[in-house]
C-alpha cells in the first residue's frame, strides 16, 4: 500500500493553520429509526433548518455537556455544523481539512458534498476541500459521527436488542460494551483548516541510531503534486544552530557530530527531551518535523534506551475528565504532565487507544516515555478475531504509525489490552497484527500486547518482545486479602519467565478506592486499603527489578469515567489522584517511591 502522509498541521514560510474549534450547532438524530437524518439528508441544509440544534464545543465529547440523560448515553448518529471562510488569497493553494479524531465513525461534507470519511476514533484524518469550497462567500462544514460498538470495531462491542414488547419499549437497544471506560463520543480533537503549496511535503520518516558519540539520522521525504525541483534539507538543534545542511536529497543518512541524545527526564534530569529540527524546503514548501535521537533494544533481561537500563516508574492513564470527557484540553495536558512529574513517574502506556497529537508532543518534549497503545481493547469474544476485525486492526496499526513514527517518546507499541489471548483464533491473529506492525515501523521499535492471561494458557504472548502484563491479586481474587500479594505475585512473575525468556512490565495493578473513605485496619475502597495494597505489590516488585522486571506502571493515575455497572461507583476509582488531579494517599506514597528509585539508579 501507497501510504499517504498524516503530519501534524504547523505553520510555516508556505503554510498556513487556521483551527474551526469553538462553538458548532449540534443535534443527534434520535428518530426511531436512528436514521431520520439520513433519510431527510441533513448535510444538505445547515442543521438549523432542519430542526432545532445545541451548541456544541469542539473539541469535547458531547456526552457530559448537557442536562439531558439521553444525550449523556446517546447510541447512534449525532451532526455537527458551523460556517466557515476561506481567505481568497488561498485560490492557489491546496486547501486541507483536518481532524484530530472525532469518535467513532465519521462522515464529512463541506457545501453538501461528501469529502471524507473515517473509521475509529483516535486518529486523525483529513482530506483537501479545494474542489468543494467557495472562496468568495460562506462555507458550511457538516459532520455525522456515530459512537456504535460492533463485534468489528476497535474496541469491540456489540448491540444488544430486546423483543419482549411487555418488558421493553418497541425498538429498545442497549449499547455493550467489552471496555472498563465511557465510550465518550463526538469531535475530539481539534478542526484545522490548513493550506499547502501544489507540490507539497507529503510525509517524513527520521529513523535514529548511534554510532559512538555521533547521532546517525536516516530521512526519507515523499512529496506529491508534481515533481519537486529543489530540496533543502537541515538539522537544527534546540538552540537554533544549523548542524547539518543537505541539497537535492529527498532520502539520506547524515551524521550528527557530539550529538545531544533524547533521554526520559528520569535518567538525565538536566537535559531530558533533547530535540532537533528536520527542516524541509521542497520547491519552497517548507515544514519542521521535531525528532529526537535515541535507540531502544530489549534483551532477554533488559529494556535499553541508548544502551542504558530504563525502568519504567509509569502510570497507565486515559483521556477523562469532568464536563469534557475525551476532548482535547490544554489545561488538563499540563497538569497532567505536572502531577507526573510530581509522581516522579517516567513513562505512561496510552491505555486503551492512540491519545492526542499534543500530549504526545510533551511526551517528546518532556522526556516521558511512551508505550503507545491501539484502541484494540476488550478484545474477549471470539467474534473479535475475524477477517474483519483482523484487516481493520492493520490498517489502525499502520495509521497509528504514520502519526507516531518520528516521536522519540514512543519507545513500544502495544498492538491490543488484555485480548482473549486463551483462544486458539488469537494465535495466528496476532501473529498478522504483530508481524505487520513490525513491518510498518521502520524505527522497529518493539512490539507487544498487555495481557491478563494465565501464562498456561496464553497462544499469543509468543509473539511479543516485551511481556506487558496486568495484575489485580488482593482485589478482584482473595479480595481484602493483601497477605497473598507477594506470593502470588513472585509465583506469577516465576510462571511467565519460566516460558518466556523477555523482560517484564506489568503495566497495571490497583485497587478501587474512594477519596477521603478511610477504615482502620484497611478495608477495600479505602485509602488505607489502597496503600497496603500498593506496598505489597512494590516489595515484589523490589525482589524481580534487579532480574528481569523492567517497569511498574500503577492502574491508574486518575479515577474515571466508566459505564453504569454496580462494580463502580460513578466511575473507576483506582486513581492514585483523583478525576480533578489531586493526590490520594497512594499518590503520595506512589511519589516517595518513585523518587527514591529515580535517585538511586
Ligand atoms: C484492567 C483493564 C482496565 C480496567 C482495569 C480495572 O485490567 O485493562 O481497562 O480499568 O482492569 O480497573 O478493572
Amino acid at each position: 500500500v501507497l501510504l499517504k502522509g498524516i503530519l501534524y498541521p504547523l505553520d510555516s514560510e508556505s503554510r498556513t493553520v487556521k483551527t474551526l474549534d469553538g462553538m458548532w450547532n449540534f443535534r443527534a438524530d434520535a428518530s426511531s429509526s436512528r436514521n431520520q437524518s439520513f433519510v431527510d439528508q441533513w448535510w444538505t441544509k445547515p442543521l438549523e433548518a432542519t430542526g432545532p440544534v445545541l451548541t456544541m464545543p469542539v473539541p469535547s465529547s458531547y456526552n457530559d455537556i448537557t442536562t439531558d440523560k439521553n444525550l449523556r448515553d446517546f447510541v447512534g448518529w449525532v451532526w455537527y455544523d458551523r460556517e466557515f471562510f476561506v481567505p481568497a488569497n488561498w485560490i492557489n493553494q491546496r486547501i486541507i481539512l483536518r481532524f484530530g479524531s472525532a469518535h467513532y465513525y465519521a462522515i464529512v461534507w463541506v457545501n453538501g458534498q461528501q469529502v471524507m470519511t473515517h473509521d475509529g476514533g483516535h486518529l486523525p484524518f483529513e482530506g483537501a476541500i479545494n474542489a468543494v469550497v467557495n472562496l468568495s462567500g460562506p462555507n458550511r462544514v457538516t459532520v455525522a459521527v456515530n459512537n456504535t460498538l460492533l463485534p468489528t470495531t476497535l474496541p469491540p462491542g456489540s448491540l444488544s436488542f430486546q423483543h419482549d414488547v411487555k418488558r421493553y419499549p418497541v425498538g429498545y437497544f442497549t449499547q455493550q460494551l467489552q471496555i472498563d471506560f465511557f465510550n465518550y463520543a463526538g469531535i475530539h480533537r481539534h478542526v484545522h483548516l490548513y493550506t499547502t503549496p501544489q507540490t507539497y511535503i507529503d510525509d517524513i520518516t527520521i529513523v535514529t541510531s548511534i554510532s559512538g558519540g555521533d547521532g546517525i539520522v536516516n530521512y526519507e521525504i515523499i512529496t506529491a503534486g508534481g515533481a519537486p525541483e529543489a530540496v533543502q534539507v537541515s538539522i537544527v538543534s534546540k538552540e537554533g544552530q544549523t548542524v547539518v545542511q543537505l541539497y537535492n536529497q529527498l532520502q539520506g543518512t547524515v551524521t550528527i557530530p557530539n550529538v545531544r541524545l533524547w533521554w526520559p527526564y528520569t535518567s538525565m534530569p538536566s537535559d531530558p527531551g533533547y530535540m532537533y529540527t528536520l527542516v524541509v524546503n521542497v520547491s519552497g514548501d517548507i515544514y519542521r518535523q521535531p525528532f529526537g535521537v535515541r535507540t531502544v533494544a530489549v534483551t532477554d533481561t533488559q529494556l535499553l534506551i541508548n544502551g542504558r537500563p530504563f525502568y519504567c516508574l509509569g502510570v497507565g492513564k486515559h483521556e477523562d475528565a469532568d464536563i469534557r470527557g475525551r476532548g482535547l484540553d490544554y489545561a488538563l495536558i499540563a497538569r497532567d504532565f505536572n502531577m507526573m512529574k510530581w509522581l516522579g513517574a517516567n513513562c505512561f502506556r496510552t491505555s486503551h487507544y492512540p491519545y492526542a497529537e499534543e500530549i504526545m508532543d510533551q511526551a517528546d518534549l518532556q522526556g516521558i516515555v511512551v508505550i503507545d497503545e491501539s484502541p484494540g481493547a476488550g478484545m474477549s469474544q471470539v467474534q473479535n478475531f475475524g477477517p474483519i476485525s483482523l484487516a481493520h486492526h492493520k490498517d489502525v496499526m499502520t495509521e497509528l504509525i504514520q502519526r507516531d513514527k518520528n516521536r522519540p517518546s514512543v519507545i513500544i507499541w502495544s498492538v491490543a489490552n488484555e485480548p482473549a489471548s486463551n483462544l486458539s483464533e488469537a494465535e495466528a491473529y496476532f501473529r498478522d497484527v504483530i508481524a505487520h506492525t513490525r513491518d510498518v515501523d521502520k524505527a522497529k521499535r518493539p512490539v507487544t500486547f498487555v495481557t491478563d492471561a494465565d501464562y498456561p494458557n496464553d497462544v499469543a504472548t509468543q509473539f511479543v518482545d516485551i511481556l506487558c502484563v496486568n495484575r489485580y491479586y488482593g482485589w478482584y481474587t482473595d479480595t481484602g486479602h493483601t497477605e497473598v500479594i507477594q506470593l502470588q505475585l513472585s509465583a506469577d512473575l516465576e510462571g511467565w519467565r519460566s516460558v518466556h525468556q523477555k523482560p517484564i512490565i506489568i503495566t497495571e495493578y490497583g485497587a478501587g478506592t474512594v477519596s477521603g473513605l478511610h477504615e482502620y485496619p484497611e478495608f477495600v475502597f479505602t485509602e488505607e486499603y489502597q496503600n497496603t495494597f500498593i506496598s505489597e505489590y512494590h516489595k515484589t516488585f523490589d525482589k524481580y527489578r534487579t532480574q528481569f522486571l523492567v517497569g511498574e506502571m500503577v492502574w491508574s493515575f486518575t479515577d474515571f469515567m466508566t459505564q453504569q455497572e454496580v462494580r463502580r461507583v460513578v466511575g473507576n476509582k483506582k486513581g492514585v489522584l483523583t478525576r480533578q488531579r489531586q493526590p490520594k494517599a497512594a499518590g503520595h506514597l506512589l511519589r516517595a517511591r518513585y523518587l527514591s528509585l529515580s535517585n538511586s539508579t
